[in-house]
């Protein structure tokens, strides 16, 4: 029994787990996925990178003479893939992720996002965040579900997480990192810890790391010389919750904003009590290119972004 450190088997998700999740904000479920199962998902992955499940936004050119490695090395993250390849979208409701997020999140649970991440040796990883400054819960019940497709090791990339850094419920700020070690997205600061508070989650593959929303998580380069970092992420949240997610494009009319619910979701577990507002069928797959990180003009070192906040009273007065 090694529950203390945060990894369980399928089959093992009772009080502890979650007692666990509660407090730390994470826990693993070790080896969810068979052998054949992985197999399939890297092979979907070669697929919809190959553009053979369909177009995606943001394709980079390659040619059908082109390696695998040479079409993977060029995409850093496909955003909902589960859009396209009905392989993913039959991995949104895996038995092992049902049983992790009945227990954490509740019975009623509908799941929102798909990203698949490939970061192959040397492309970027992503800066401090919580998944909630992207994705807005009314009841902070937000949950990652991180399905490594390769062994996650410091070396190529794992994630790191605060353990406890969910439970405050805050928001921390956010600024336009010029940092090259991470992708273009932005960063959390002036949160009350120090990067060395931070573990890492080194798992096999096959294995699910599952996060909650508020937690501070990062990742850093894939620095091996060769292969992968890959994973599937998929969001999930409490089905009495509201979705105030891309308002503008999603909200009814006669609503206000304070009503605004994204309906783009699926219904993984118990009953949804808003399924007379119907569902949407929206979100479009799209690829967020593999650059070298950092994001070049425009961006800040939190030193620069800080002074720039600190004057701009001064300048409006
Ligand atoms: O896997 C990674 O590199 C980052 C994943 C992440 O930050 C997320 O899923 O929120």
């Amino acid at each position: 029994m090694n529950q203390c450190n945060g990894f369980f088997s399928s089959g093992e998700i009772g009080a502890e787990a979650e007692e666990f999740f509660r407090q730390q904000g994470y826990l693993v479920v070790k080896k969810a996925l068979s052998a054949g199962q992985l197999e399939q998902l890297l092979r979907e992955t070669v697929s919809l990178a190959r553009g053979k499940l369909g177009p995606v936004e943001g394709m980079p050119d390659s040619s059908a003479a082109e390696s695998d490695d040479g079409v993977l090395g060029k995409i850093l993250c496909v955003h909902q893939p589960h859009k396209i390849s009905p392989l993913l979208r039959s991995m949104v409701n895996l038995p092992p992720i049902l049983e992790v997020l009945t227990r954490v999140i509740g019975p009623n649970v509908k799941c929102m996002q798909s990203m698949l991440f490939i970061k192959a040796a040397g492309k970027p990883g992503q800066a401090w965040h919580q998944d909630e400054d992207y994705i807005p819960t009314r009841d902070r019940s937000l949950t990652g579900a991180w399905i490594a497709m390769d062994d996650a090791t410091v070396e190529n990339g794992c994630l790191w997480v605060i353990p406890g850094s969910h439970r405050p419920g805050i928001l921390w700020p956010q600024y336009p990192h010029a940092d090259p070690r991470f992708d273009c997205a932005r960063e959390s600061y002036d949160f009350p810890h120090r990067d060395e508070d931070a573990v890492p989650v080194e798992v096999s593959a096959g294995s699910i790391v599952f996060f909650n929303g508020y937690l501070l998580h990062r990742s850093l380069p894939n620095k091996a010389t060769s292969g992968y970092r890959r994973c599937l992420v998929n969001h999930y949240m409490s089905a009495e919750s509201l979705l105030p997610w891309f308002t503008a494009a999603t909200m009814p009319k006669e609503a206000g904003a304070a009503l605004a619910d994204y309906r783009d979701i699926i219904l993984v577990a118990g009953n949804d009590p808003y399924a007379w507002k119907g569902t949407l069928d929206i979100a479009r797959p799209k690829i967020r290119p593999a650059g070298e990180g950092g994001c070049g003009d425009g961006r800040l070192t939190l030193q620069e972004h800080k002074a720039l906040q600190t004057a701009k009273p001064a300048a409006k007065a």
